[in-house]
């Protein structure tokens, strides 16, 4: 059985070898066969020079192309390096290399994916707004995925070759989410473990905190409207309908109580709210058909 450890790495040069050695550390002190694999994501600097150096194979991107990417990139070479279970972890040193046996071992009791949850642990630090962000991520995933989840944006995780081979992404952001709401869908057992977390450099992905939100959420829309394309544009329909029916009961009441029929502005509203809805509704009808029929 044969462990890749894979690490995406974008100008990682001051903290990639220690990386490296610590994973080294950690796993020498098992029976696991493994092998450490970077991801170099167009680095200016010498982190491919350095991760070869400190025996990791390199795999490096000719241009930036994001984490996203990237993540695609590194599922395709540790299959290609015959991996049986895949760890991910990142380049900054965040977390601890000493917990990747636990991963491992957890896939091994059956799980498909093993997240290690800085919430179920300890965090040397986190800025607030990103904490609230965690907590509402974890939530709505927990109910999309209907598994208990504290952490849904952790880089730390391991997975198997079969789940690898059979989830394909859409997100040009972030795999994190994307990849535990599919793996739900699809049916393979996910399993967190509380693991700790170190204080490192400012972080890269998170430049702008209502960007990434934004588009976080977006992508989560998305997902949810592949899987439960009824539900999705069924509620957003309910909701079209729901405000021309206010508006219908409203123009209803003036009519009993004035004796009056007017308000022709608000009469064609409130009709094409209500058709508005019933599109809408039907778009879901018709995924939800397509969708079982794909
Ligand atoms: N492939 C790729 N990896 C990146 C990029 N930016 C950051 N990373 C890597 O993604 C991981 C997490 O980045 P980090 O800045 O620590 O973000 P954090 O997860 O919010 O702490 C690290 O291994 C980085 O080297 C990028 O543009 N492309
Ligand atoms: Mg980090």
């Amino acid at each position: 059985m044969k462990v890749i450890i894979t690490i995406p790495a974008y100008n990682e040069e001051s903290t990639i070898v220690k990386v490296i050695d610590e994973i080294k550390e950690a796993m020498e002190k098992t029976r696991y066969d493994y092998q450490i694999l970077v991801l170099d994501d167009g680095s200016s600097d010498k982190t491919a020079y350095l991760s070869k150096k400190a025996g990791a194979v390199v795999y490096s991107n000719k241009r930036n192309i994001g984490l996203a990417a990237t993540f695609r990139e590194e599922i395709k070479q540790c299959l290609a390096l015959k991996a049986d279970i895949i760890v991910h972890t990142d380049a900054d040193g965040q977390y601890v290399a000493s917990s990747i046996p636990r991963l491992i071992e957890k896939i091994e009791q059956g799980f498909d994916l093993v997240l290690g949850s800085r919430f179920l642990g300890r965090i040397e630090h986190m800025p607030l707004m990103k904490r609230l962000g965690n907590y509402a991520f974890a939530i709505v995933l927990s109910q999309l995925t209907r598994t208990r989840l504290t952490d849904t944006t952790t880089g730390f995780r391991a997975f198997t070759k079969n789940l690898a081979e059979n989830i394909q992404y859409i997100n040009t952001f972030t795999y994190t989410q994307e990849q535990i709401i599919k793996a739900a869908k699809q049916n393979f057992k996910i399993a967190e473990i509380p693991i700790t977390t170190r204080r490192t450099r400012e972080s890269k992905l998170f430049k702008n905190s209502f960007e990434y939100a934004l588009k976080a959420w977006i992508n989560i829309l998305r997902i949810y409207r592949d899987y439960e394309p009824l539900k999705f544009f069924g509620l957003f329909g309910l909701f079209f309908i729901f405000l021309g029916l206010i508006i219908g009961f409203w123009l209803l009441y003036l009519f009993f109580t004035t004796g009056k029929v007017g308000h022709i502005p608000s009469q064609i509203l409130s009709l094409m709210l209500m058709v508005i809805g019933v599109q809408i509704s039907l778009f879901g009808f018709l995924a939800d058909m397509n969708r079982k029929s794909s």
